[in-house]
């Protein structure tokens, strides 16, 4: 059994979906980062970072004492190994991934981190600092806001599901990410304007017609990938986004 220290932030979600996605047993302990849990000597014997998530594993391989890791690239990586899974066996795609985990937690956690710290924490609103940070979240932001709006749709027959699926995949120089609802889709008078700025289906005051707009020009202009949509009215909307793996035209002032 894996007791797993957790609370409920992007990178304690990044252990519960490999647990889950592998189907291995594990006990959640709440770490509530909000009251200062992360600064309590038993959580620090394990996670001397201060900072979840952290794993201990009582069924290491080999037997012997529970094996405590802190880190979630640490975690993932001894997971993957654990399991044999998620992690390919030969070199080129060993490396592949270990090189886009590397790039998450080094790259694109800290980042995120600080885009939230200035966004939401910092003292006084710094413009610049807010600029620089926010790229790409920006559009995890408007995905989530809108998982938000299909949970609380109103419009919705009782008893019927919301489901939201996410999917990745890698295309040579590209990823792809789908994410498809199963709400009641895009009218197609609607679908050509959707990207427009200050286009919105919403009533008055409740949406901007922001959100889709920027999120064009984030992914086309700032990273050189696409966004599209499909939706058939009644029945589901999905939206593919496209991310070369390398940027074309970067300004390295830019980069983290
Ligand atoms: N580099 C660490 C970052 C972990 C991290 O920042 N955890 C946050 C929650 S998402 C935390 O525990 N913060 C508590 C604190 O800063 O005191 C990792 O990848 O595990």
């Amino acid at each position: 059994m894996i007791d797993l220290y957790y609370w409920t932030t992007p990178n304690g979600h990044k252990i519960t979906m490999f647990l889950e996605e592998t189907g291995l047993p594990y006990r959640i302990v709440p770490v509530n980062i909000n009251t200062g849990a992360q600064f309590d000597p038993a959580f620090l014997a394990i996670a001397p970072n201060n900072r979840i998530p952290a794993i201990v594993d009582h069924d290491a391989r080999g037997g012997g004492a529970p094996l405590s890791v802190f880190e979630s690239g640490a975690i993932l990586l001894y997971l993957a190994e654990k399991t044999g899974r998620l992690l390919p066996p030969d070199l080129h795609g060993r490396i592949e991934v270990i090189q886009w985990l590397f790039w998450q937690v080094a790259g694109l956690g800290p980042m995120a981190g600080q885009n939230h710290h200035f966004s939401r924490y910092a003292p006084e609103p710094i413009p610049y600092a807010i600029e620089r940070y926010q790229r790409i979240e920006r559009v995890q932001a408007e995905f989530e806001r809108a998982l938000a709006k299909v949970r609380e749709d109103k419009s919705r027959e009782a008893g019927d599901r919301p489901i939201l699926k996410v999917t990745t995949r890698g295309l040579g120089g590209e990823v792809e990410i789908r994410v498809r609802d199963n709400g009641t889709g895009i009218p197609p008078e609607s679908r050509d304007r959707l990207f427009q700025p200050f286009f919105t289906t919403k009533p008055t005051g409740e949406g901007t017609g922001l959100g889709l707009s920027i999120s064009y020009d984030i992914v086309t202009q700032q990273h050189g990938g696409t966004i599209s949509v499909d939706s058939q009215f009644g029945a589901f909307t999905e939206f593919t986004v496209r991310l070369p793996r390398r940027m074309h035209g970067a300004t390295t002032g830019r980069a983290a």
